[in-house]
């Protein structure tokens, strides 16, 4: 089956009582047993789950695993509470003390969880290394490397993997290490990491798996018979299981996943050209852009280059401010992934728990500004920016003269933010 064929129907068989095409929302915690350890297959909702089982077997089958039910119940495909919970899972099947290389342009939370968690509870002795330099890597790896993080495209600014060519180095230096690729920004419409030699394809299900801004939840793939044993033993024992309303939702988020990211990255596209040529932008990055330094990479390993622009806006952090605060239809929020564009300031949101110094040498200044491209009609998306470089221009926000439609009526401080 080709791709937009399996969002629909990989995985999935008609639920066996009633025919529902769709798999009912199965609330039930625990299962009835006609005798002590006599049961249908499912005994308890934290351990097996139907409505999380059809996710997870289409997950597993967009991903590429080609795992059988007898090697895996759901073929390699688990879903967790949200994609740290996912991350979470993958340090738990390490061994304490461990070496870890991981991408320096990761996710802010990610960036946390290995420095300020694992390093502590686990003392994982983590290395942030420059991967979309495969050399870089190869000089960091070293025959002890327990686990290798990367994301690729990379968040926020959308460096590359050479996911064949990590792999490779990476096995050749020590076989048993643990390959795994967050896949959040791609899709496995646009990257199949695991037919590039990964061994776990991670997912922050947030974004555009569910697709509609309404669910949290993290997915874990893996294509390795013992490595799905391995995960679905931690899944359940450490327990921070995808709830049955939550795989339900990103279940149906996925039904639609294939048009939705062939809109993303068409709009996406339009407007990062309409960046690149506008005169009070500094620099754009897109892997789609002829300008992006590994554009020939994105086009030999990516399908599509995705919904994820970064750009610098010319000036300092007042400009960037007046920017994101005068825009209407880009929502000023964290996250991304939805049908709805998102806006966002990295150096502040997303990515403040990233120490200042890393942040520097990475790039993500106070006049770099994340779009999460949605799936309105383009023209609007490129007007509603026009807002913004008018309003960074006038050296006045336009909120006074065209309030935000249904918008929040003011913009607090957030209590305790969650660096
Ligand atoms: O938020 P959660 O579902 O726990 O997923 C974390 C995560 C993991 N990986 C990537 C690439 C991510 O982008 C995220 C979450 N990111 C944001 C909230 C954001 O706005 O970048």
């Amino acid at each position: 089956m080709r791709m937009s064929t399996r969002v629909i129907h990989a995985g999935q068989r008609p639920e066996p009582v009633t025919g529902a095409v769709m798999p009912p929302i199965f609330t039930s915690s625990t299962y009835a047993q006609r005798s002590p350890g006599e049961h249908t297959g499912f005994e308890y909702s934290r351990s097996h789950n139907p409505t999380r089982y059809a996710l997870e077997r289409m997950i597993a089958r967009l991903e590429g695993s080609t795992l059988s039910e007898s090697d895996d119940v759901t073929f390699g495909g688990f879903g967790f509470a949200s994609g740290l919970a996912a991350m979470d899972c993958v340090c738990e099947l390490l061994t304490a003390g461990d070496e870890v290389v991981c991408f320096d342009d990761v996710y802010g939370g990610t960036n946390r969880q290995f420095q300020r968690v694992r390093a502590r509870s686990q003392g994982l002795r983590v290395k942030f290394v420059d991967c979309s330099d495969v050399a870089k890597f190869e000089r960091a790896m070293t025959p002890k490397t327990a686990l290798v993080w990367v994301e690729s495209p990379s968040n926020p600014m959308l460096k590359l993997c050479d996911l064949r060519a990590i792999a490779r180095a990476a096995k050749a230096k020590n076989p048993g290490v643990l390959l795994v690729c967050d896949n959040t920004f791609a899709t496995p419409m646009n990257q199949r990491p695991i037919e590039l030699g990964f061994d776990v394809v991670h997912h922050s299900a947030t974004k555009y798996l569910g697709g509609h801004s309404d669910v949290v939840g993290g997915v874990l793939v893996t294509g390795n018979r013992e490595l799905a044993q391995r995960i679905r033993f931690h899944q359940n024992a450490v327990g921070a299981v995808m709830s049955p309303f939550d795989s339900y939702l990103v279940l149906r988020g996925i039904k639609t996943l294939a048009v939705r990211m062939e809109r993303h990255g068409e709009s996406a596209g339009r407007i990062a050209d309409w960046l690149e040529s506008h005169s009070q932008v500094d620099r754009v990055i897109y892997p789609g852009l002829a300008s992006h330094p590994q554009h020939p990479l994105a086009k030999r390993q990516m399908e599509g280059f995705g919904g994820m622009i970064t750009f610098f806006v010319k000036g300092g952090l007042d400009e960037a401010r007046r920017f994101l605060e005068s825009v209407h239809l880009f929502t000023l929020a964290e996250s991304l992934g939805g049908v709805e564009s998102l806006i966002e300031h990295p150096a502040i949101m997303t990515h403040a728990s990233v120490p200042p110094e890393m942040r520097r040498e990475l790039g993500i200044s106070d006049t770099l500004i994340r779009l999460s491209v949605g799936i309105e009609d383009v023209e609007d998306l490129i007007a509603d920016l026009s807002l913004g470089f008018a309003a960074a221009r006038s050296r006045s926000n336009g909120r006074t003269s065209r309030p935000r439609e249904g918008g929040p009526a003011g913009r607090k401080a957030a209590p305790g933010r969650r660096r």
